[in-house]
């Protein structure tokens, strides 16, 4: 059997191609007839696919036989885009499969773009969960992701009547090739039930079960995970949930037949759609069934891999060694009350072993400040729905609650702040609190992010645990968001540096010098130039718009909210649009020609956010349609932004806008992406906005507005202030009122919240110097020498936004972890 088994398959053109038709054939069963690109496309994947499961398990059994500790990344959210183009150059199969499908008469790069991408999370943090996954494996980290597989991803958005509508997105429709289903591996998932108590015979202890209410199974899907120029290939896996047997006979055999199968749809309902809001929790019960159910098996599953390896003298006390569970958010935060029970009620642990061992084991990372995006779970629900989990949540919070007391003795109002519990109508359990308790490490995303964790959200924590909150500045994989993103301008990398920098984004720096060079800059100008012409073509062929190749690319795509400031961006389009207007012909002439570009998704119930995609889509309307405007302004609002329109969208930019309210946005991780692909930032002195400035210089940022210090001394001033505004804002105002972008009436509630007295967001009192920064932009623009030799040094600074600093950082930091490179066995 080993002999059959160990050979490892061939990559050589021929081999490839045999491979190719053989799975057109007999995986597809498409024997002899129907050879189209889609076939073709899920033949190259399953090609694919059977080349990863070689490393995948190889590497697998290499870490179960090195027995060194692994970290789990706990994440209700990968997004993780497509897959075989990824796949193909993280092998480095990327010529021999170009080739071997040109001599069948495709084209690689058009098989590629026939795979429909996952969108298994909202946004940014969905998004930074994939990027780890790319680093911990090309950095031959031994790390495993785990997730939820929904069946309905993020929403498909289209704009229909200038407005936004929502379409399920069910992803599965033609199979997903890059999952393997372990129908083997699974687990039950308990709900509901009672807690009975007993005497434990031998210590004579109170001991608690969980018992009753409904079980429900939870299935492994597990796709691999390939590193770049590495032969490890770590896994990710995500649980789908069925109805159990044990289900069954409850059930039916009470004689309600009917009761009985609707029961069994809600279990399989548990996993079937992502919540597609990453603003606000909107206390859905669903969701809680998502979070525990989706984290009872995985530590489950967690436990059974640790005790499976038995080794002299080790219990659980040793599990912190080996083991490392990261908390993307909260969402996960009820691991640590389902681990304690776990530890307490099924190997009888005492209480205070396990809370170590338990506080050891987690981390839990911060991505928001946001008051309404900090989950709390009303306490009725959580009793109902997992009895033994608010049982041991009150017992944490009771010890904890003493050690605050000793620490402040007789102070109320601390015990208040602080508790895990808060004391309103109906009760709540706030889950970053009970995150924060029960974790060693916590972190920001950002240095001025963490920098408000511990001021602002967490004061007396951080005053009570000293070091717990540590800064890990968010990074981004330069494998998707150079190397396959912007072919053109990675090949420029590639030519002058050979290919090593994909892996040391450090060896750009080397460039930096060769800026004003005139060859170059040629090149980079090419490319730059390729890259928009390459999305005016998407563009033109699928929202019919001509765009002007010779503009400045301006860019915002990201989730639409109001602490983003889509808004103000809307507001300087129509200034631009106003100025542009009333404008002689001569000197509209020398009005720098501007393409600006929209995209984001809006959360289904956020109406101010709908409103704002609405406005958006009205100017672009009157704008791409006013001859005054022609050859100076365009506008586009590109529907349904997803990974693989990031990968389109962001090398086309020449600037790009990450103009949030400062202090409200944790990091960004789109602001990385677009400077290494060459772009500059019009921006706030917001997240990672920061770091990125002082890296690339603050020359070569257009930072403009309130600081973050500066927005809470203007709000706490803001009903004092006097009602003028900028006359300039002032006739934007007018021009929204008069009807021009479609009924006033539907921009009422915007325009109602822009009073300088109720500006939460403070677009009034930015606007003046976000309209200087958009001229410090224009006239940089127009010294095109200078320009490119400013974006070649900003790209070329980028290395710390790599994603791969940010898991060393993690690793060295949070996880006490090691790489465990493998080396292949042929
Ligand atoms: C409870 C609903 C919910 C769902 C998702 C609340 C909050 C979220 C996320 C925290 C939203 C999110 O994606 N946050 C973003 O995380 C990125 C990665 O760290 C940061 O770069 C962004 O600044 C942050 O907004």
């Amino acid at each position: 059997l080993w002999k059959l088994s160990s050979s490892y398959l061939p990559s050589d053109v021929p081999s490839i191609q045999r491979s190719l038709v053989k799975h057109v054939e007999y995986t597809l069963a498409r024997r002899r007839y129907k050879f189209d690109r889609n076939s073709f496309y899920q033949a190259t994947a399953h090609s694919i696919r059977d080349r990863l499961i070689e490393r995948w398990t190889d590497t697998q059994q290499f870490y179960a036989s090195r027995d060194g500790k692994r970290m789990y990344y706990l994440s209700l959210e990968f997004l993780v885009g497509r897959s075989l183009g990824n796949a193909v150059s993280n092998l480095g199969l990327r010529g021999a499969y170009a080739d071997a499908l040109q001599q069948l008469g495709y084209d690689l790069e058009s098989i590629v773009a026939q795979e429909r991408e996952p969108a298994l999370g909202n946004g940014g943090l969905g998004r930074l969960a994939s990027c780890f996954m790319d680093t911990l494996a090309t950095l031959n980290y031994p790390a495993w992701g785990y997730g939820l597989r929904y069946k309905y991803g993020m929403f498909e958005q289209r704009i229909v009547d200038g407005k936004q509508v929502e379409f399920p997105d069910y992803w599965l429709t033609h199979g997903n090739p890059w999952e393997v289903e372990r129908l083997d591996v699974k687990y039950l998932v308990r709900l509901y039930g009672q807690v009975n108590n007993y005497v434990d015979e031998r210590s004579g202890e109170t001991r608690y079960r969980w018992e009753g209410g409904e079980v429900v199974v939870a299935v492994a899907y597990d796709t691999p995970i390939p590193g770049y120029g590495t032969y490890n290939t770590n896994n990710m896996r995500l649980w789908s949930s069925k109805p159990s047997h044990e289900f069954d006979l409850a059930c039916f055999n009470a004689g309600n037949y009917y009761g009985a199968v609707e029961a069994k749809e809600r279990c399989e309902s548990i996993t079937s759609v992502l919540y597609p809001s990453d603003d606000n929790d909107a206390g859905k019960a669903l969701r809680l069934k998502q979070q525990f159910f989706f984290v009872s098996a995985t530590l489950q599953d967690v436990l059974r891999r640790y005790k499976k390896r038995v080794a002299p003298g080790r219990t659980l006390k040793h599990l912190p060694e080996k083991v490392a569970i990261q908390l993307n958010d909260t969402h996960p935060s009820i691991s640590i009350p389902e681990l304690m029970r776990l530890l307490l009620d099924d190997e009888l642990l005492p209480w205070d072993d396990a809370w170590d061992i338990a506080r050891m084991t987690f981390g839990y990372t911060n991505h928001t400040i946001l008051p309404e995006a900090l989950e709390k779970w009303p306490v009725p629900m959580l009793t109902e729905l997992l009895p033994r989990h608010m049982q041991i949540i009150y017992e944490i919070n009771h010890r904890f609650l003493q050690e605050v007391d000793a620490m402040w003795p007789g102070d109320t109002q601390k015990l208040a702040a602080m508790s895990i519990i808060e004391e309103s109508t109906p009760k709540m359990v706030r889950m970053a609190h009970l995150a924060v308790v029960g974790s060693h490490v916590v972190n920001g995303v950002a240095e001025i992010h963490t920098a408000l964790v511990k001021t602002r959200l967490f004061p007396e924590f951080n005053e009570m645990y000293p070091g717990r909150i540590k800064n890990v500045t968010n990074g981004v994989t330069p494998r998707r968001w150079i190397l396959q993103a912007n072919p053109a301008m990675s090949s420029i990398f590639t030519s002058i540096l050979g290919p090593g920098w994909v892996n040391d984004l450090r060896r750009l720096e080397t460039l930096k010098p060769l800026a004003r060079e005139p060859s170059l800059q040629r090149q980079w100008t090419h490319a730059k130039r390729f890259n928009k012409e390459r999305l005016a073509a998407w563009i033109k062929a699928n929202m019919n718009v001509d765009l002007m190749p010779n503009a400045v690319y301006d860019m915002q795509v990201k989730r639409i909210h109001e602490y983003k400031r889509q808004m103000l961006n809307i507001l300087g389009i129509i200034h631009r649009y106003a100025t542009i207007a009333s404008a002689s012909a001569e000197q509209r002439k020398s009005i720098q020609p501007r393409v600006c570009i929209l995209a984001g998704k809006a959360a289904p119930g956020y109406e101010i956010a709908k409103k704002i995609i609405q406005l958006a889509c009205g100017v672009a309307k009157v704008i791409n349609n006013d001859v005054r405007c022609a050859g100076r302004l365009q506008v586009v609002f590109i529907p349904n932004f997803n990974v693989s329109l990031a990968e389109l969208i962001i090398p086309a930019s020449d600037v790009s806008q990450h103009i949030s309210t400062a202090g409200m946005e944790a990091s960004g991780t789109g602001n990385m992406k677009f400077v290494m692909n060459g772009g500059l930032i019009i921006g706030t002195l917001d997240g990672a906005n920061v770091e990125i400035a002082r890296a690339v210089g603050e020359d070569d940022v257009f930072v403009f507005g309130a600081t973050a210090d500066e927005v809470a001394a203007l709000r706490s001033s803001m009903h004092k202030r006097e009602p003028r505004i900028d006359e300039r804002l002032a006739r934007v105002f007018r021009m929204i009122r008069s009807g021009v972008f479609g009924s006033a009436d539907n921009y009422e509630r915007l325009l109602d919240g822009l009073t300088p007295s109720k500006d939460f967001y403070l677009l009034c009192h930015d606007f003046p110097s976000y309209l200087d920064a958009m001229d410090a932009a224009d006239a940089a623009y127009r010294d095109k020498d200078e320009w490119t030799a400013k974006c070649i040094k900003a790209a070329c600074s980028m290395w710390a936004f790599s994603s791969d600093r940010t898991i060393r950082e993690y690793a060295r930091d949070v996880w006490g972890m090691e790489p465990q490179p493998f080396n292949p066995p042929h």
